[in-house]
């Protein structure tokens, strides 16, 4: 009999003590005042770089598919980006409207783009030996713009990571992940000593080699290196990018190339590239002024963050036509950007017709197009409009029978082509209308 019970209790022990493993302690989890002020800034530029721009295929997944891997893991020998200036990157986001960067400081593929002392597959023993990581770093500093680092849980180059190709169907009993785990805390180490990022980017986190009780190891440690540094939700083990909660190890939620949905109580960020590929792609496909302008309007009416990538070309310039796009955005933004920056989404759900974004007793309305001569809203929950007009000018027209549907009268021909922000002065603080279903 006792030594049922001694079995039992050890069981019970166990399940909490690897419970107590898989969720984060709540007392170092990143604060709400740095998770708001990550969700004011709205807009970001992602930067999937590395030395695969010398073929322009996808960064990581083509290695060992469409780059045979001995070739792909030799690209660093030709890797030279003679032309690669972190300032005029910096520059293109600034002129962009958009708030950080946030750069592949090493993808599924393994290339480090900073001098660790971990890895001799890294930016110093290719020709250009010089440390991007830190000039960006510098770079973002002078146009006070946010440095954030993406860096990949699984390492196909790795050998003691035990998948050694996007397809591998087993793992290699060689490999050692006590000592790869080792490796990551300590480039996570010197990442976060030498270049101080506002948030770390984790990604790869769902092959079956990665477990939970890793992610809270590291999440514990980066906590104990720098507790406000923000995290994303790709840490634990698991493929739930959508999701957030004491499961899911991170800060916020990841949607990708797909904009989240409404959602007033968990931080998100939506990662969507420019064109198609993450990293260059000649002639790439790339989205439209509407598409872009639309998306970023749709994701701050969702309460949501947009970190919009570009890949920058093997000589280390960004794609003149990519550049263009964003300046394009930048201009629209600096007209409209009080509906954007530091606003909460909703309280509508965005549509392919509006979209809603708030602060203060303001409430933002993102017309799209002109569908119809009125606008119907659902009703404000008894808040009433004390004005009506586009931020660009123009008084509108619109009735508002009391705790009833409000109708925008919208003129013929819209200010704006792609979104003319309309703004209804309210009674009340937007921010505090429930989010209309
Ligand atoms: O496999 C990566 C992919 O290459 C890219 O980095 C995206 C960006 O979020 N994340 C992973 C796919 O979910």
């Amino acid at each position: 009999m006792k030594i049922l019970y001694n079995l039992f209790f050890f069981l019970a022990l166990s399940v909490q003590l690897y419970a107590q493993k898989s969720i984060i302690d709540p007392a170092i989890k990143t604060t709400k005042v740095v998770m708001d002020d990550f969700m004011d800034q709205r807009f970001g530029m992602f930067i999937h770089w590395g030395p695969v721009a010398l073929r322009g295929t996808e960064i990581g997944w083509s290695r060992g598919v469409t780059v045979p891997t001995a070739e792909y893991d030799n690209l660093y020998k030709e890797f030279n980006p003679v032309l690669f200036d972190a300032d005029k990157w910096a520059k293109t986001a600034k002129d962009a409207g958009m708030k950080y960067i946030t750069i592949t400081s090493k993808h599924h593929d393994g290339f480090c783009l900073w001098p660790t002392a971990y890895s001799t597959y890294n930016i110093m023993n290719s020709p250009y030996k010089k440390d991007i990581i830190a000039e960006l770093a510098n770079a973002c500093k002078k146009y006070d713009m946010k440095f954030c680092i993406y860096f990949t849980v699984l390492d196909w180059h790795d050998p003691n990571y035990p998948m050694h190709i996007s397809t591998a169907k087993e793992q290699d009993p060689k490999a050692d992940m006590n000592k790869f785990v080792l490796t990551m805390k300590n480039q996570l180490t010197e990442i976060i000593s030498k270049y101080h990022p506002y948030m770390l980017w984790f990604d790869g986190n769902w092959e079956s080699p990665w477990k939970n009780e890793y992610g809270v190891d590291i999440y514990t440690l980066l906590k104990k290196l720098d507790p406000n540094v923000i995290i994303s939700n790709r840490l634990g083990a698991n493929d739930k990018h959508t999701e957030l909660s004491p499961a899911i190890i991170g800060d916020f939620a990841t949607p990708e190339q797909k904009i989240g949905e409404l959602n007033m109580n968990i931080p998100w960020e939506t990662c969507m590239t420019i064109a198609d590929q993450w990293s260059w792609k000649p002639n790439d496909k790339m989205k439209t002024l509407k598409q872009c302008i639309q998306t970023i309007a749709k994701t701050a009416g969702g309460n949501g963050n947009l970190l919009f990538n570009v890949g920058p070309m093997l000589d280390g310039r960004i794609e003149e036509r990519q550049i263009t796009r964003l300046k394009e955005m930048g201009d629209w933004l600096k007209v409209y950007g009080e509906s954007i920056y530091g606003t909460k989404g909703g309280p509508f759900k965005p549509n392919e017709i509006f979209a809603a974004t708030r602060k203060g007793n303001k409430l933002y309305l993102h017309v799209f197009e002109r569908k119809t001569a009125d606008l119907i809203l659902p009703s404000l929950s008894g808040a009433r409009i004390k004005k009506a007009y586009f931020i660009k000018g123009g008084q509108i027209k619109y009735t508002q029978k009391r705790k009833w549907a409000i109708t925008i009268q919208l003129p013929k021909v819209l200010p704006d082509s792609i979104n003319s922000v309309i703004v209804l002065e309210l009674d009340t603080n937007a921010e505090k209308l429930p989010v209309q279903s």
